[in-house]
C-alpha cells in the first residue's frame, strides 16, 4: 500500500509541474480576419491574448501578387498590441502575416486575409 501512496503522490507532484501559461495568439485584428472594409484602412491593429514584445515582433501585409504593403516596421500599442502603418490600399484581397515573441518567450504566428472593397 504504501508504494502506492508513493507512486500516487510522484504523479501528483508530476501533473503540477506542467506549466499553466499561454502562449500569445490572435484575439482580434483591426480590420477584422476575413473582412471587406471601404475604404482603405491606413493601419492593421493585432490584439493578442497575451503580453507581447514589440521589439521582436513583426506584421507583414501583402497584396495578392505578393508583394509588401505595409510601412515596414511593427510598432507596440501597448501591452498586448502590435500595429503597422499600410500604404495607400487600392481595392484588392491583402494578407497579413504576423509573428510575436510574447513575454512568455514562445514565439508564436499565423496569417490572414481581408478585402479592401470599391
Ligand atoms: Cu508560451
Amino acid at each position: 500500500m504504501r508504494i502506492l501512496a508513493v507512486l500516487t503522490l510522484l504523479l501528483s507532484l508530476a501533473l503540477a509541474a506542467v506549466p499553466a501559461h499561454a502562449h500569445a495568439s490572435l484575439d482580434r485584428a483591426n480590420p477584422r480576419v476575413g473582412s471587406t472594409v471601404t475604404p482603405a484602412p491606413r493601419t492593421v491593429s493585432l490584439w493578442f491574448t497575451e503580453k507581447i514584445e514589440p521589439a521582436l515582433s513583426t506584421i507583414e501585409v501583402r497584396n495578392a501578387a505578393g508583394a509588401r504593403v505595409d510601412q515596414g516596421k511593427a510598432r507596440g500599442g501597448g501591452g498586448n498590441v502590435l500595429q503597422i502603418g499600410l500604404k495607400p490600399l487600392p481595392p484588392g484581397t491583402y494578407q497579413v502575416h504576423w509573428r510575436v515573441l510574447s513575454v512568455d518567450t514562445h514565439k508564436t504566428e499565423g496569417t490572414f486575409n481581408f478585402q479592401v472593397g470599391q
